[in-house]
């Protein structure tokens, strides 16, 4: 945890440089998704000392070793349990979490639906490539129908994980997808999602240039549209208007899904609502009692 060096306000993306070379491939859609994050907390004003990046395992779970801000590397498919036990100890703190496909909809499933019907204020950005990247190009939970990988060379024969859908119907109270290939509206969905008072996910579609062939930049390019410009407009206070947008799959929409205002869990606990657990006293707490009798 922790290498913030500074207090100043009006930082700029590239104060949030740490210096580290990424370790990703070239033309990985990492590398967006990172301009994206890094001109967000910019635009947003954002201190150093008041973010917190969480991430897990795997190539998208890179991001705290470059930005400059506190971060907390965790393991695969715990990311959200972690960013859970940050936020109740201290509500102020800004909490990113960031990781695969893999990583949140696979091994983290679970943490994933119930960190949404909490509705704990947590910004979870997905780097969604349809496939596990680190470990070389085994099949994910996105992966699409029949898609040959390491994992199944002859086809994947399960039906993918359709995660804005699931964040819906689970309780997210701010939904979007966004794509790495266009940064500029990407850090839009992220300006909005850490602004919004709740649980948001902010799905990335993250072309792969190593191990998916399938799902390239191109194949994005001729295929996502954006919600906002469509002559339907969508209401994202609709929740069936947003499933249905969700199920699409000829095109695929990027954009603002669904946005609800709710009550958030850190603001419904009793111990925690009026002030954050690091700011209370605790002196009169006898916690050798307390490890007397677990430990
Ligand atoms: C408990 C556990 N299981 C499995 C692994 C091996 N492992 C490391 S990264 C990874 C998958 C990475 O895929 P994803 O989360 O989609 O991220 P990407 O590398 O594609 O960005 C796996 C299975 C691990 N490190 N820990």
């Amino acid at each position: 945890m922790g290498k913030q060096k500074s207090s100043k306000k009006d930082l700029k993306p590239e104060d949030f440089n740490t210096g580290k070379k990424p370790v990703w491939c070239s033309g990985c859609g990492n590398f967006g998704i990172l301009m994206a994050i890094r001109q967000a907390f910019a635009d947003l004003g954002l201190n150093k000392e008041e973010i917190v990046i969480i991430s897990g395992i795997g190539c998208s779970d890179k991001y705290h070793q470059y930005i400059d801000t506190y971060g907390f590397e965790s393991i695969h498919g715990r990311i959200l349990p972690v960013a859970m036990g940050i936020k109740l100890a201290n509500h102020n703190l800004k909490l990113i979490a960031i990781g695969g496909d893999g990583d949140g909809y696979g091994i983290g499933m679970g943490h994933f639906v119930h960190a949404m019907r909490r509705n704990i204020n947590i910004t979870y950005i997905v780097c969604n490539n349809q496939i596990y990247g680190l470990t070389t190009g085994q099949a994910s939970p996105t992966s699409d129908k029949g898609l040959i990988t390491k994992s199944t060379p002859f086809g994947n024969l399960e039906e993918p994980v359709n995660p804005i859908s699931l964040a819906i119907v689970s309780g997210a109270t701010y939904v979007a997808r966004g794509f790495a290939g266009d940064v500029n509206h990407l850090k839009k969905l992220i300006i909005a999602g850490i602004k919004h008072n709740g649980f948001s996910l902010v799905d990335v579609f993250q072309p792969c240039v190593t191990f998916n062939h399938v799902n390239t930049y191109d194949w994005f390019n001729k295929k996502v549209y954006k919600l906002e410009n469509n002559k339907d407009k969508h209401d994202t206070k609709n929740k069936d208007a947003a499933l249905k947008k969700a199920m699409e799959n000829k095109k695929l929409p990027i954009g603002v899904f669904y946005k609800k205002k709710k009550i958030t869990y850190e603001e419904e606990v009793e111990q925690i609502k009026k002030k954050p657990l690091i700011k209370q006293d605790i002196s009169n707490i006898r916690i050798n009692k307390l490890m007397n009798e677990f430990i």
